[in-house]
Formats: C-alpha cells, structure tokens, sequence
C-alpha cells in the first residue's frame, strides 16, 4: 500500500519533520491557497461535519480565506440531520463542485481512494487529517496527520483550536462536542487521553441545550420499520448476530439497528445487512477485546464490496446486480458463510432472536 510518511508508535502518521505543532504546518501551507475546500467520506456523520466545520472557521479566522464545505451524499440519520440543521452548517454537494488548480482541498475523517467518497480524483488534495485504521493511498500529499489511536477526528482539530489560542464560538464547540461524543461513546470506549481532554475543553464552551436537541432527534417512520425487519430476522450463532433488513428507506438505519442490537448480552459480535437501493449496507459491532471489527468486516466482504472501520465499530457495501429475494438470498448466504469463518464460529442454522411461533402469536392477539 503506498504510503508516504512515517508511522509512528502512538499510530500516528506525517509528511515530512515535525519540528512545529501540527496546526503551524497546516496553517502555512494553505498561505499561496486562493480557497480551501472540506471534503469527507459518504454520508458524513457528525465526526466528519465536525470536523470541517471546525477547520473551516481555523482556516477563516487565522489566515481570512474563503472556505466550502461539502457533503458527500444523503445525510439520513436523524441526529445528523438535526446537528446540520440547528448548527447551520452550509453544505454543497461534492459532486456539483468543480476546483480550481489555486485551491487547497482538505480530506477528514477518511483517506483517500478508500471507496468511501464519490470525490473528483483529480481535485488538489493538500491535506489529510483522519483516525481511520483503514489505509488510503497518501503519496503525494503535502500535509498528513493520521492518529489511529484517537477516537475521533474532531478531537485532532479541537487539539489544533488548543495549540493556535483562538477563541472558538459556541457553535463551533457544540459541533466538535457532539463530533467527539458519538465517536466515543460506545463501551468498550475507542477514546484516547486527546480525546478526553478535547471533550474537558470543549465542554464549558458548548451549546448544552442544542447537544440535548441534536441527541434527542425526533426519528422517521421508516427507522421503527428497519427495527422491525431487523429484530424480525435476527439469527444467532454463538457469540455472533446476524441482522437482515429487506429494505431499508436510508443506509444509516443498518448503523442504528447495529447500536441497539449489540447491547444484546448473549453475543459480543453483531452484524447488520440491509438492502438500500441497489446496495446491501453492511454494519457491524463487537464488544470483543482485542477485535478488529475493521479489519474483520474488510476480509468479510473482499472483493465483493468495500468496507472499512475501527476496532469496535466497521462499515462497508456490497453492491447488488439484483434485488430480487434470491439475489439477496445469495448474498446473505455468503456474507454469512465469511463471518462464520472469519470469526471461527460453526456453519449452523443459527436460532432465532424472536421464534417465528411467537412472531405470529404476536400478530394475532
Ligand atoms: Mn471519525
């Protein structure tokens, strides 16, 4: 995998020496840039938007440029939605935009050519800056700054904020707030000491009342119906759930169900895979210490999609030539056969979360 720079023990990774703190280099070398553009992963979630939003005002206040923030396909959970609409943050779709050669392009919260963006491959990337175990190719690009063991990408800009002594307005703290607090706040904790103290300085700065808002998001039908399929067709094979959703109205909704089903104490790996559109949106969970839910989903899906993700948390897609219920069937069957023996767990028929008895006893009183 091609990759420039140094990766150092704490699992960080940069460009060249690093005699100044990281937001001096960054900062200078978007003096010569007429504009800076954010761009992130598809549908960005609050660790991404946080993050540009952050970077857009650094970017504004130290150095008086024009900044854009861009958004990477549909936004669909319903807490993102919310953080977009209370916050005010300006979004244009990448797909619209088109670069200027003068401009500098940052990338957050995801690397490049990791199949998790619809981005231009030929815009000017400048910079980097991102927590993701998975690899991106990074030849070539001036500015890096990749922390594998931080939980979030918002606590890496909060960190930049810290070392510049700028003074941050509550809008841009309650954004990286929110950032760092859904990344971290699984159990077990993928938090490092930065993003701890992140959170200790941002907190006193943040909108509290707007936080509640954002967390406490009113949800669409169409989340109680993924919830329904999911816990309708819920198998289990020893440590390990599998999750099927039929059809899914919004890709976030498989990230949902995964939250809420890994709490389940008989397993410590779930996995989620609903069909949206012409894609199966794959999800998984583990609990396990030790685990590379990333790696583990990545080896899962192989060539047959993308994947991606952290220790406890992953992510990826299958894209489907068919959505016809045999064509599902298959891919359902397969997904299943690679994670029982990725995991080592036996091929068994698995037993049902809820039995079909008491599915249809339900349904008839
Ligand atoms: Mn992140």
């Amino acid at each position: 995998m091609p990759r420039s720079g140094a990766v150092s023990e704490d699992g960080s990774c940069t460009n060249g020496a690093s005699t100044s703190r990281r937001s001096d280099r960054f900062l200078r070398g978007l003096e010569t840039a007429s504009r800076v553009t954010f761009v992130s992963h598809v549908h960005p979630d609050p660790d991404s938007l946080g993050s540009m939003l952050g970077l857009s005002f650094l970017v504004e206040y130290c150095l008086a440029k024009p900044t854009r923030i861009t958004q990477d396909g549909p936004i669909g959970r319903a807490e993102n939605r919310a953080m977009v609409d209370l916050l005010n943050i300006e979004l244009l779709p990448v797909e619209k935009i088109s670069w200027h050669e003068s401009e500098a392009v940052v990338m957050v919260d995801s690397q490049p050519n990791t199949g998790r963006h619809n981005l231009d491959a030929t815009c000017p990337l400048y910079a980097v800056i991102d927590h993701h175990d998975t690899p991106g190719d990074l030849e070539g690009i001036p500015f890096v700054d990749i922390r594998r063991k931080v939980g979030s990408t918002c606590s890496l800009v909060t960190r930049y904020f810290i070392e510049q002594e700028i003074p941050l307005p509550k809008r841009i703290a309650t954004a990286l707030m929110y950032g760092i607090e859904t990344e971290v706040s699984g159990y077990p904790r993928e938090a490092a000491p930065l993003d701890d103290a992140a959170m200790q300085f941002l907190y006193p700065l943040a909108d509290k009342d707007v936080l509640a808002q954002i967390r406490n998001a009113r949800l669409p039908e169409s989340y109680y119906g993924s919830m329904l399929q999911a816990l309708q067709n819920a198998f289990v094979y020893g440590r390990l759930m599998l999750c099927w959703i039929n059809e899914m109205e919004q890709a976030e909704h498989a990230a949902e169900v995964c939250d809420f089903m890994t709490r389940f104490e008989q397993v410590d790996w779930v996995l989620v895979g609903g069909v949206c559109k012409n894609r199966m949106i794959l999800s998984a969970r583990t609990v396990s210490p030790g685990a590379k839910a990333g790696d583990v989903l990545r080896r899962v899906v192989g060539s047959l999609g993308r994947a991606g993700g952290h220790d406890r948390r992953a992510g990826g897609f299958i894209p489907l030539t068919s959505t016809a219920p045999s064509a599902i069937d298959d891919v359902q069957g397969d997904i299943r056969r690679r994670i029982l023996k990725a995991l080592g767990v036996e091929e068994s028929r698995g037993r049902r979360l809820v039995p079909l008895r008491e599915m249809l006893q339900n349904l008839q009183t």
